[in-house]
C-alpha cells in the first residue's frame, strides 16, 4: 500500500508510521487522515507487526487539523464539525486505542489540538526534550475534540486537564513528564535510539496478551470493579490459552528466558 502524506517503515516486527508534511507540522488533512486509520488497520491485520511506533517529519509531531483544508471546507458549504469529526478524526482514535498491539508515540517536536489527541491516544509517549503539547483548542474558539477530553484528565487528572484546555498553554516535555501525561523525556539526539529499544521490547513480548491487557483497562475505566473483574477473568481465559503463555511459564520452569510469538 503506498501512501502520500504517511510514510510506513515495517522492519522485522515493528512497524514505524511517520506523519510526513513537515513544512506544514504535519497538520491533518482529510488525506491524511484516511491514510493513518487505514496505516493503523493494515497494522491490525498483519501478523508480522508486534509494535507501532508513531512519529513525525521535520520539527513536529503534530499540528493538529490542518487549518488551512478545515476553512477551505467550511467556505465551500454544508460542512459540519460533527459530521466531519464523527467520519474521520473519531474513528482513527477509535482504531488506534482497539489496536491488539502497543503503540510507541515518539513525540520529536509541537504536538498541538488533535495532534496532541493523537498522541494522548497512544500508549506509550516518549519525547524528546524540544517537544511541547498544547490543548491548541480554545485558542482558535474550539473545544478540546478527538478525544482529549476523556484522555487527558484520565492522564494527568482533571485539575491540570482543565487548566491546559481552559488555557491553551504550552507545556514543555519535561514539565508533561512531571504531569505524567509522558513516560519519558530525552536528549532530542536520544528519541530514535529510545524508542527503538522500547519498540524491541515490545517486538519479543507477548502480543496478543498484550492486546488483551489493553482491552481490559480500557473496558476499566468505565466500568464498576466487579464487570471489570468479570472482564479480567474472562481476557484472563483467552490468555491462559495462549501459547505465550505456556511458553512463559515453560520458560519460568527451566529458568531461561522467553521466547514469545506473539501468539
Ligand atoms: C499549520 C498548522 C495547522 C495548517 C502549523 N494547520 N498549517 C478538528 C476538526 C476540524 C477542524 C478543526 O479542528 C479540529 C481539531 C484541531 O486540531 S483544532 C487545533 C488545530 N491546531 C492548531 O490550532 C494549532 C495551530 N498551530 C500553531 O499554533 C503553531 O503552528 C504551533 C504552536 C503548533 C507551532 O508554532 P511554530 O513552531 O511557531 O510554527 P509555525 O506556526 O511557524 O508553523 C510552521 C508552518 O506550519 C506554518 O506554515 P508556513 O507555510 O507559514 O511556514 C504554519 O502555518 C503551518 N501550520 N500548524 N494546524
Amino acid at each position: 500500500m503506498s501512501f502520500e502524506t504517511i510514510l510506513y517503515v515495517l522492519e522485522y516486527s515493528v512497524l514505524t508510521i511517520r506523519l510526513n508534511r513537515p513544512d506544514k507540522l504535519n497538520a491533518m488533512t482529510p488525506t491524511l487522515l484516511r491514510e493513518l486509520k487505514e496505516a493503523f488497520e493494515q497494522a491490525n491485520d498483519d501478523k508480522q507487526v508486534r509494535v507501532v511506533i508513531l512519529t513525525g517529519a521535520g520539527r513536529g509531531f503534530c499540528a493538529g487539523a490542518d487549518l488551512a483544508a478545515a476553512s477551505q471546507l467550511m467556505m465551500s458549504g454544508g460542512f459540519s464539525y460533527e459530521d466531519n469529526l464523527n467520519a474521520t478524526y473519531n474513528p482513527l482514535i477509535l482504531t488506534m486505542q482497539s489496536l491488539q498491539k502497543p503503540i510507541i508515540a515518539a513525540v520529536n517536536g509541537v504536538a498541538a489540538g488533535a495532534g496532541m489527541s493523537l498522541a494522548l491516544a497512544c500508549d506509550m509517549r516518549i519525547a524528546a526534550e524540544s517537544a511541547s503539547f498544547l490543548q491548541a483548542f480554545v485558542k482558535i474558539g474550539l473545544v478540546p475534540d478527538s478525544g482529549s477530553t476523556w484522555l487527558l484528565p484520565r492522564l494527568i487528572g482533571m485539575t491540570k486537564a482543565l487548566e491546559l484546555m481552559l488555557t491553551g498553554q504550552k507545556v514543555s516535555a519535561a514539565h508533561a513528564l512531571e504531569m505524567g501525561m509522558i513516560n519519558q523525556v530525552v536528549a532530542d539526539a536520544d528519541l530514535a535510539a529510545t524508542v527503538s529499544q522500547m519498540a524491541q521490547l515490545f517486538a519479543n513480548a507477548p502480543t496478543k496478551t498484550i492486546g488483551l491487557i489493553k482491552q481490559a483497562v480500557q473496558f476499566a475505566s468505565t466500568s464498576t470493579l466487579e464487570a471489570a473483574m468479570q472482564n479480567e477473568a474472562a481476557l484472563q481465559d483467552i490468555a491462559g490459552k495462549s501459547a505465550d503463555h505456556m511458553e512463559g511459564v515453560a520458560a519460568f520452569l527451566e529458568k531461561r528466558s522467553a521466547q514469545f510469538k506473539g501468539e
